[in-house]
């Protein structure tokens, strides 16, 4: 039995076409309906459509990437007793459709954080990269964050001051797009004051309140996605540490165990994403899938390249800090464990060879995240082979 081998399609609108991933050597996709604006349900009409889309191709669809979270749940705000029952009604809806897994995250307003989405590598490919000088630079010279100095050393400011000496005028303005296209829309540029007035509405939430929201959702939800059928899958933070003074509780074991036991059920599972938890040197990845892995319903395989200054960038799969090989070692005798295939994407790819010229999503370039799918099989093949003889 091997990984159910998918790969994001972004839908109709993704320059990477079902076509393209399906000589990948996939079976499925991992999608979502990205028209249907934050909060609102998800009808069966939509998901059925979508479905039958995506199977006309020959493929099938069963994860969820992602069903958003609205930012009035996570802060406990507004209408968010009506977006838990929302956010409840499109579980059932996804369950009736026959979907089996739903990814979603808790990261306040931000989802993903680079500061360089075209970092070239020596061989002329490019990776997505955080460099730590020039977040900082960021956060204290462009978005011009109140307080934001106490959050960083004397040392870390002054190399942040150097960095952002050194960068010319149009490099600054890409170093501010870059760090904002995580955010939701983000091809509609925000300026300085937007981004600080959502920043602004998460004072006073620290990261144990943070949790309590998070946890207070699991309860309500999570026995409604056991009814439906379908199985929550909570993607790490990343990077997986606070960032802009935003709480972050979603980058460790300890993080991941205590979601498990806030609402115990079989339902209530984890995305786990070696790329975001991997950025962490203190994040033991093989020995989180042996010891939470019964909670694993979905695996985003990625590595990243950390150094000692705080920057990394994203690795080839089989490279970098994540020993992959371990990783995947703990996946195969996890699935004979629990006797059952589970759900991978490879996560990211590097842009190269004719990507180099096309405009894809940041990461989802299709000849990277090929090159690191057939990697990845190979290795898994490789060692479900010596396992089993
Ligand atoms: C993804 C995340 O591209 C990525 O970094 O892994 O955007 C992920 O889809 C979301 O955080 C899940 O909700
Ligand atoms: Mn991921």
């Amino acid at each position: 039995m091997m990984m159910e081998q998918t790969m994001r399609w972004y839908g109709p609108n993704d320059p990477v076409s079902l076509a393209d991933i399906r000589q990948a050597g996939c079976t499925g996709v991992v999608t979502a309906l990205h028209h249907i604006p934050v909060g609102e349900v998800w009808t069966i009409e939509e998901i059925n459509l979508r479905k039958a889309m995506i199977e006309k191709a020959g493929l099938g669809w069963t994860v969820v990437e992602s069903l958003p979270v609205h930012e009035d749940i996570k802060r406990q705000t507004g209408d968010y007793l009506r977006y838990i029952e929302q956010y409840k009604e499109s579980l059932r809806n996804a369950g009736r459709c026959g979907l089996k897994v739903i990814t979603y995250n808790f990261m306040p307003i931000l989802d993903w954080m680079r500061t360089d989405i075209s970092y070239t590598l020596p061989d002329g490919s490019k990776a997505l990269y955080f460099e730590r000088a020039a977040f900082i630079a960021f956060d204290l010279f462009l978005l011009k964050r109140p307080g934001a100095e106490k959050d960083y050393t004397a040392a870390e400011q002054q190399s942040a001051r150097e960095r952002f000496d050194s960068m010319s005028e149009a490099e600054r303005q890409k170093l501010f797009r870059n760090t904002l296209l995580g955010l939701p829309g983000s091809d509609v540029p925000f300026t300085p004051q937007e981004i600080l007035e959502a920043l602004k509405k998460y004072e006073g939430i620290d990261a144990s309140k943070l949790k309590e929201n998070l946890f207070h959702f699991l309860q309500k939800i999570i026995p409604v996605a056991a009814e439906a059928g379908v199985k929550m899958a909570i993607h790490p933070d990343d990077p997986p540490y606070p960032i802009l003074g935003l709480p972050r509780i979603v980058s460790t074991e300890k993080d991941a165990t205590e979601i498990i036991q806030a609402a115990p059920s079989p339902a209530n599972g984890l995305c786990f994403c070696t790329g975001s938890y991997g950025a962490r040197a203190d994040n033991d990845l093989p020995g989180m899938i042996q010891r939470l892995g019964d909670h694993i319903h979905f695996l985003h395989l990625r590595s990243t390249q950390r150094d000692a200054q705080g920057n990394f960038y994203e690795a080839n799969h089989l490279e970098g800090d994540a020993n992959m090989p371990a990783v995947v070692h703990e996946i195969v005798r996890l699935m004979q464990r629990r006797k059952t295939s589970i759900p991978m994407r490879p996560d990211h790819g590097h842009q190269m060879l004719d990507d180099l010229n096309k405009t894809t999503y940041p990461g989802y370039s299709a000849i990277g995240r090929l090159r690191g799918l057939a990697e990845l099989r190979g290795l898994e093949l490789g060692i479900r082979r010596s396992i089993e003889g």
